[in-house]
């Protein structure tokens, strides 16, 4: 087999990335281990910054996104029995977020690949990348017991944390910072109507709690747990005593229960990999980078990086300038780190921390009610959570 870029993982980087390459007639296939079923059906992110709603509308990805997609102007935050909200809009200009599921995007974007044609492999097992250092990199896998060989131009490694893209790049040469936290979030997509028209997060002496929605019928509540929680430790009933305890802090504010349709647990880490391109390999994606939710910065730094790396591309088989090629992991770092600091903060403010101090908590609470208090907090934070532009 032969293609332009060989593209590892349908998530939300590799599929994007083809469908850009295909609009500027750049071929690619993509190469994804688990099924369309499975793909298709992951829960995962739930909020889109304004400039991933413009890029998709753009790529012609909006039909569904701008009829379903629920347009915020503010968040909710709730520490010590008081509520704050910060308005968005007025505190950047205009700027809000939109709630839209991520397996929506995901599901948009296989079924646009459809219709073009797109090569896509699903199942594809023993993915192997050799050659990154040759002009001809290649992909080898298997598939329902058929070895199979795709040759390449470019390769990008859109595989997620535990892929074998950034594996493959020798370990003498990888540069990554990464923060573990003495923490994990318990998530449940729920079958009920959201309890507010905002996302509420939630600072509670119990830990973490986040009210979030996928739609008028579905929401997606967030409680912070151990990180050696097995989930089958968390009955139904004792994860929404946690949920009403944790965000029901506010009189008469009651959280609305439904029927749990998923569960699951997610470690939280923060992780960077600079070393985002070695030879014909660029990494994009959680596979050089992972944020812990609470800034919801994950899937929209995926789609910043493709941004630039379908730009890059694109230049490279327009005018073979490597000019992007070789800017790309700084072009990218800017956007990584900003959201790497802005999850790390959010993460600081608004969970307990089981190893911290005394001193630590009262510099936690100072600085909530300095955000309660402070327009300058405020809008810093604001001007993150919608996703801050170097521009
Ligand atoms: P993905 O992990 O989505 O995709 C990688 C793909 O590669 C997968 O389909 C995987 O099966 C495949 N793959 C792996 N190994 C392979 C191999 N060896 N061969 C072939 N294929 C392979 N982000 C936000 O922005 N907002 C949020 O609200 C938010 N909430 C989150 C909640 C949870 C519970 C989790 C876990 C994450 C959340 N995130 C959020 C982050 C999340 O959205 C990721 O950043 C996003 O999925 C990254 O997209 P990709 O880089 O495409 O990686
Ligand atoms: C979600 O809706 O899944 C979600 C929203 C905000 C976050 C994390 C997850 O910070």
């Amino acid at each position: 087999m032969r293609t332009q870029v060989g593209i590892i993982g349908a998530g939300p980087a590799g599929l994007l990335l083809s469908h850009l390459l295909s609009q500027k007639g750049i071929d690619s296939v993509i190469i994804e281990s688990r099924s369309r079923f499975y793909v298709e059906g992951r829960v995962r992110a739930g909020v889109l910054e304004q400039g991933t709603v413009n890029l998709l509308v753009d790529a012609g990805l909006g039909q569904r996104l701008m009829k379903e997609g629920m347009h915020h102007h503010g968040i909710e935050v709730r520490a010590g029995g008081e509520s704050h909200r910060i308005d968005l809009d007025s505190l950047t200009g205009g700027k809000g977020i939109t709630v839209y599921g991520q397996q929506e995007v995901v599901k948009d974007l296989i079924s646009v690949r459809e219709q073009q044609n797109g090569e896509m492999i699903f199942e594809a097992q023993d993915v192997e990348i050799l050659g990154i250092h040759t002009k001809k990199p290649k992909v080898r896998f298997s598939q329902a017991g058929d070895q199979h060989e795709l040759e390449c131009d470019w390769i990008a490694g859109c595989d997620g944390f535990y892929g074998v893209s950034r594996n493959s790049i020798p370990e003498s040469e990888i540069r990554s910072f990464s923060r573990e936290y003495p923490f994990a979030w318990l998530g449940i997509l729920v079958e009920a109507p959201p309890s507010s028209d905002e996302l509420i997060y939630a600072n509670h002496e119990n830990g973490f709690a986040l009210h979030s929605m996928r739609s008028k019928e579905r929401t997606r509540n967030y409680i912070q747990c151990d990180p050696h929680d097995k989930i089958e430790d968390w009955s139904e009933n004792r994860i929404w005593e946690e949920l009403h305890s944790r965000l029901e802090t506010i009189p008469g504010w009651k959280l609305l229960e439904g029927k749990i349709l998923d569960k699951g647990i997610t470690p939280m880490r923060s992780y960077v990999c600079e070393t985002m391109n070695c030879g014909r390999l660029f990494l994009a994606g959680d596979a050089a980078h992972i944020v812990p939710p609470t800034g919801a910065k994950g899937m929209n730094l995926a789609i910043s990086d493709v941004r630039y790396l379908s730009a890059a591309l694109v230049a490279w088989y327009e005018s073979k300038s490597e000019g992007l090629l070789a800017q790309y992991a700084e072009n990218c770092l800017r956007h990584i780190w900003r959201g790497e600091h802005f999850s790390w903060y959010m993460t600081k403010l608004l969970h307990k921390f089981p190893d911290g101090s005394l001193f630590d908590e009262r510099l936690q609470k100072s600085e909530l009610e300095y955000l309660f208090r402070s327009e300058a907090a405020s809008k810093s934070l604001a001007e993150n959570y919608v996703g801050f532009s170097f521009e």
